[in-house]
């Protein structure tokens, strides 16, 4: 085989593979995902150019290599170069073309649409609607502001999967019960703060990653043109549970949006009603499991045992080791006794649930739960995992705690 022709072969194998993902069919399995935003198209182009760009680089330098390597060997009585440096205008125009060339293809050719995008993911004039999107250890709450309604989004992967007890479905790890949804083809500004750590909104299919500082308001915007269902992750690892925050948003035409908002409105409305109503203890056992896998059992576990040092068990008679000030802080507020985890008083197990314990991860769910729920998961909390208080905690007692602290 001609060098030219190793030369040829070569080229056309590296360019071959640099389009294949191109077009390949099911390019999302190892690539980047379908874009839906202007943004996440500006970085799948310049992604793909940059792509094209070096694999033509890389066939070039690694053919040049292999044909010289062939067509200059010592077997065909080459001698090495004696020369230092390049003569002559026409050497110097050698060897400079591939400094100018890289600084063209880094400053204009990739350079102008890598500022065009960034300005663009900086632009968040002109937003027709606004989305608090609070990061939280370990869920995202999101707020809409213009039309006072608001809920967490919480893992919804059973735990029986997350244990290896039952097969794992398409969307392990990336299901909510409650979606984020938003309109399509209106440019929507999200707002995102953290109530601990660094977390980072990350949803692929939008182009968007970005982190979300405590103490810091960050922005950015998505203005998304297909209907759909996209699913994203937490990206900064933030804690044990880093894994049980995705991020799932349903995007919907405009029209249907006003339907989910009114919808949404009325099921705010129905969970203030049950701030007065009465439930039977089953009633609240069976919510308050539910209540308890979403938003408890990643800190104290799904069976109510915690971890050792960190989060205490839920189930009264374990023992719990951790630090004096921890036992000691337990102990004061009665649940821990003579090295064992006891059940406590009911007003403080409300007011913990309630206002969380400053200081410590036990997060506040006063904004993030109704007092229904927070009633069912303590009435829950009381009756199951072997404890066999009989305690019923009904709304209207935690409700008037919320109230008056
Ligand atoms: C982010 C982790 C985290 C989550 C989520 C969490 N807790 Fe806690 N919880 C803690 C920690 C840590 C403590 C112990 C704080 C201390 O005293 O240092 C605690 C303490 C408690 C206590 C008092 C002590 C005890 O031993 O029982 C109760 C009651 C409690 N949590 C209930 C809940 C309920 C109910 C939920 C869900 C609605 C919940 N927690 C969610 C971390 C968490
Ligand atoms: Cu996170």
């Amino acid at each position: 085989m001609s060098g030219e022709k190793v030369l040829r072969l070569g080229l056309s194998g590296v360019i071959g593979a640099a389009f294949l993902p191109v077009r390949a069919q099911a390019r999302a399995f190892y690539n980047f995902q379908t874009p839906v935003t202007p943004i996440a198209r500006d970085v799948l182009f310049i992604h793909d150019l940059f792509l094209v760009i070096i694999a033509i680089l890389f066939a070039a330098g690694i053919g040049l290599l292999l044909y010289t390597v062939y067509a200059h060997s010592r077997r065909r009585h080459r001698t090495a170069a004696t020369f230092t440096q390049p003569v002559g205008r026409k050497q110097w125009l050698w060897a400079s073309t591939p400094f100018v060339a890289l600084l063209i293809i880094d400053y204009v050719v990739l350079g102008i649409p890598a500022l065009h995008s960034i300005w663009a993911l900086a632009d968040t004039r002109g937003a027709e609607m606004t989305v608090q999107v609070t990061a939280h250890q370990w869920h995202w709450q999101y707020q809409y502001p213009a039309y006072g309604i608001g809920f967490s989004s919480d893992l919804s992967t059973p735990a029986r999967q997350i244990d290896d007890r039952a097969p794992k479905d398409k969307h392990f790890l990336l299901e909510v019960n409650h979606p984020l949804v938003l309109p399509t083809h209106e440019k929507v500004l999200l707002v995102l703060a953290s109530s601990d750590v660094i977390h980072a909104f990350w949803v692929p299919a939008f182009g968007v990653k970005q982190d979300v500082v405590p103490g810091y308001l960050r922005q950015t915007w998505v203005e998304i043109d297909k209907p759909g269902v996209y699913r994203g992750q937490c990206a900064e690892l933030c804690g044990v549970g880093h894994a049980f925050m995705p991020i799932v948003v349903q995007a919907v035409p405009p029209a249907q949006f006003q339907h989910w908002v009114a919808a949404e409105r009325a099921r705010e409305a129905a969970v203030q009603a049950t701030a007065s109503a009465t439930y039977s203890e089953a009633q609240l056992i069976l919510r308050g499991r539910q209540i308890f896998q979403s938003n408890c059992a990643a800190c104290h576990q799904s069976n109510g045992l915690g971890l050792p040092g960190a989060f205490p068990p839920i189930a009264a008679g374990h023992p719990f080791a951790a630090s004096a000030p921890m036992l000691a802080a337990l102990r004061a507020r009665g649940f821990y006794r003579h090295g064992l985890i006891v059940e406590g008083p009911v007003p403080n197990h409300i007011r913990i649930v309630l206002h969380g314990i400053p200081g410590t991860p036990m997060p506040s769910f006063a904004a993030q739960l109704s007092a229904a729920d927070i009633a069912a998961v303590i009435t829950y909390e009381r009756n199951d995992f072997g404890n066999h208080t009989g305690d019923v905690i009904e709304p209207a007692t935690v409700a008037a705690l919320k109230d008056g602290h």
